[in-house]
């Protein structure tokens, strides 16, 4: 039912999992700032301690082998690594405890896929501009190049950055991700221009120093809901669901797979919206300079991470306010027979990632997919025996095989989110993706099984679904 060699993964964060936050010589990263701030997550939680996995990482990996993974994909934290984001110094014992990570992995079959960033940007490069500042493409690539040396002999699986989505918007113009800007409208263009240009280079650094060497697969990872007109009869509708999908999956993708640029309904989105309010700052969505590198095949593989679907209409609230929202003029909004669980944003709709797997399929040429997040979640009452989470993994995982049989998509692999319970961002403790539940107010952070783990383990084991 699964191709033979399909990638069962599990997937974690470095800041929502490890702690260790002064320790082993780490420097501080813009989550550890952010997170200091009042009110700005849940309970003024953070991540110092977490899931204590710089400690605990052995129990991580009894987790990982109770479920049967076949691979497991992390992320490293960069300020623990180079604890002032440059090379100039490199902290021996963070690269000590990923070295232990991987080998430890290696050794017990099961293959790492490594994330050099998901969120957590050293706080000394944020004091420099942080990713509004053109300068740190060049940064992150001698990062990138640093990591593929050091652990690239094992590591074969490479994403460069997390969901460019998420960090230039949620982290630059809604402020409720670090570093908290609330630039609307002209920030989050800029940071994912320069996300887009320092994952080039780190693409092209792997191309041309390490693939022929060490014979591995780089790419970034989008998130994107699946979109559908509201009205599928209206065709302004129909526009907005266009624009909406342009706005989250084609902003980095575009220049990636497609064109080398951004889509044309995006820009000429945003340059009506600029003439509508009278803007006069020039260009807010960045042009790339054909004196760089090119962007336009830069990633390996697809890699995706699905978690929702929202029916699409036409803005009407969104106004003459100079942000994103009013330059792609769409209303989003949930079917009210799709059932919302967990966190606020999350309606589960799995036949909404078969839509969009075979969207991506014909859209970007066939390309090798990894679905390298999915997951729903709990809130409230803890309940080990989460029947929902279950019936959420077999259906989700039936749609990815009818994608794979039925649509001919080349799906490669599916990472659940989360191995466990962790540090929910904003959300803080309050909201838990695991696939273990993590006590958090036990001393010893013990990590427990959930039922949904055991299903997931179950149709590991079998390699198929039973129907
Ligand atoms: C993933 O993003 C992250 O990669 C992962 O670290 C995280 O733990 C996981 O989601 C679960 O949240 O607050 O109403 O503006 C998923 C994509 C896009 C989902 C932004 C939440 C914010 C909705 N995210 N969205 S809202």
């Amino acid at each position: 039912m699964f191709p033979r060699d399909f990638a069962w993964g599990a997937a974690t964060a470095a800041y929502q999992i490890e702690g260790g936050w002064q320790a082993g010589g780490k420097g501080p990263s813009i989550w550890d700032t952010f997170c200091l701030e009042k009110g700005r997550v849940f309970g003024d939680q953070n991540g110092d301690v977490a899931c204590n996995s710089y400690e605990l990482w052995e129990k991580d990996l009894e987790c990982i082998r109770q479920l049967g993974l076949t691979h497991y994909r992390f992320s490293l934290s960069w300020s623990r690594l180079l604890p002032d984001g440059t090379t100039q110094h490199v902290n021996q014992k963070g690269v000590q405890y990923y070295n232990k990570v991987i080998n430890d992995l290696v050794a017990c079959n099961v293959s790492p896929m490594v994330t050099l960033y998901h969120f957590d940007l050293p706080q000394a490069l944020q004091d420099q501009g942080g990713w509004k500042s053109p300068s740190i493409a060049n940064l992150f690539d001698s990062y990138a190049k640093f990591c593929f040396q050091t652990f690239g002999d094992r590591v074969k699986l490479w994403i460069t950055i997390n969901e460019p989505y998420v960090c230039a918007k949620l982290g630059h113009e809604d402020g409720i991700h670090a570093p908290g800007l609330k630039e609307p409208g002209t920030a989050a263009y800029l940071v994912g221009h320069n996300m887009l240009r320092a994952h080039a280079m780190a693409w092209h650094s792997y191309n041309h120093d390490y693939r022929k060497e060490q014979k591995g697969w780089v790419s970034l990872a989008v998130n994107s809901d699946w979109a559908e007109p509201l009205n599928t009869h209206c065709k302004e509708d129909v526009a907005a669901t266009e624009r909406y999908l342009a706005f989250t999956l084609g902003w980095f993708t575009w220049p990636v797979f497609v064109t080398g640029d951004y889509p044309e309904i995006m820009r000429s989105a945003i340059e009506a919206q600029s003439k509508k309010l009278g803007f006069n700052g020039g260009p807010r969505l960045p042009s790339f300079s054909k004196d760089e590198p090119t962007v336009l095949g830069t990633a390996d593989f697809f890699a995706l991470n699905y978690y929702t679907s929202r029916k699409v209409k036409k803005g009407e609230s969104c106004g003459n306010i100079l942000c994103m929202k009013s330059d792609r003029d769409a209303g989003d909004v949930l079917d009210p027979s799709w059932p919302i669980c967990g966190v606020s944003w999350l309606a589960v709709v799995p036949d909404g990632l078969r839509k969009l797997l075979k969207y991506i399929k014909e859209t970007f040429d066939n390309p090798a997919v990894y679905i390298t997040e999915n997951g729903f979640s709990q809130v409230g009452t803890l309940q080990i025996e989460d029947d929902q989470r279950s019936k959420f993994y077999k259906d989700t995982l039936l749609e990815v095989a009818k994608a794979i049989q039925e649509d001919e998509v080349n799906v490669c692999g599916y990472f659940a989110w989360s191995l466990m319970d962790n540090f929910e961002w904003s959300d803080g403790y309050s909201v838990r993706f695991g696939l273990y539940h993590v006590d958090f107010n036990d001393g010893k952070l013990s990590r427990t099984m959930y039922q949904s783990g055991r299903e997931y383990a179950k149709i590991i084991l079998k390699h198929k679904l039973d129907q």
